[in-house]
């Protein structure tokens, strides 16, 4: 997986939103996914705008928003069609089954309907991936899961991360990636590793958040899509961070190509 071209493994995704994925990043010569963690909804569309001809994937917390309208879902889906990147909810589902059903399609925020993207939970089985699968039509979503975290004292173990693979295995049309820290999966080059805790600036936060590189994650852990969150919102001018992450990221990658 590490040493073949975004544009060659287009065809090996198994999941057509992670083929579109490829397909957008091999395109804009990007593997940044930029975590939107704003809580004003202008806010986050005009970061959309700022980091749009940088990034592959925005990244929400749909529920941390306090103005949040069902109006804002439009113009940011228009600014991704604009942009051509790709809207992921990391909603991280975790429930049984039918409540998470009720969460991917219900609600105010109506995830199903403009997210093509989704994280789950592995720990609760395979329920959350069949209704997930059940709720809408395989052609236009698909669900990252979380192997491994980026959180210190984390409880995931080598096993959870193990059955977690497993677990993936059986969904292969579902499955677009796994969200982990390290190179895992490298005998399936369709899915994707998106791999969060990037920064230049900070080596931690205060509440056990862990930084790498933007070089290491990708040249170390294995990642094929970084996550950038406050290391760009919190710059005084997010679009020449997101560039200068964008760079960064896409060096490490053609580097790691020529290995
Ligand atoms: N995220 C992690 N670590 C994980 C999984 N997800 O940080 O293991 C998500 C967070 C946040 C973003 O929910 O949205 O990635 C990281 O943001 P930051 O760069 O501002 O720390």
């Amino acid at each position: 997986r590490l040493t073949l071209s975004f544009l060659t493994r287009t065809n090996l995704a198994k999941n057509p939103v992670a083929a579109e994925l490829f397909q957008i990043m091999a395109t804009k010569q990007t593997n940044l996914c930029v975590a939107a963690d704003l809580t004003i909804s202008t806010d986050i569309l005009n970061l959309a705008e700022q980091v749009g001809p940088y990034i592959c994937v925005f990244k929400t917390h749909i529920d941390i928003i306090e103005d949040f309208h069902p109006n804002l879902l439009k113009p940011l889906q228009e600014i991704a069609e604009r942009h051509n990147f790709i809207l992921f909810e990391d909603r991280k589902f975790a429930d049984i089954g039918k409540t998470v059903e009720l969460q991917y399609s219900k609600g105010i925020y109506q995830v199903s309907s403009w997210a093509k993207l989704v994280t789950a939970h592995s720990i609760t089985g395979k329920g959350v991936l069949d209704a997930i699968k059940e709720s809408v039509g395989l052609e236009k979503r698909g669900v990252f899961l979380l192997a491994e975290t980026s959180a210190a004292g984390s409880l995931i173990n080598e096993n959870y991360t193990e059955a977690t693979l497993t677990l993936a295995e059986q969904y292969p049309e579902l499955i677009a990636g796994i969200v982990c820290q390290s190179p895992l999966f490298l005998q399936t080059p369709g899915l994707i590793q998106l791999t969060p805790g990037v920064q230049l600036e900070a080596k931690s936060d205060n509440l056990g958040q862990q930084y790498n590189s933007p070089e290491s994650v990708i040249l170390e852990k294995g990642a094929d899509v970084a996550v950038v969150g406050r290391g760009i919102t919190k710059s005084a001018k997010p679009e020449i961070a997101a560039e200068k992450y964008k760079n960064l990221l896409w060096a490490a990658y053609s580097k790691r190509l020529q290995k």
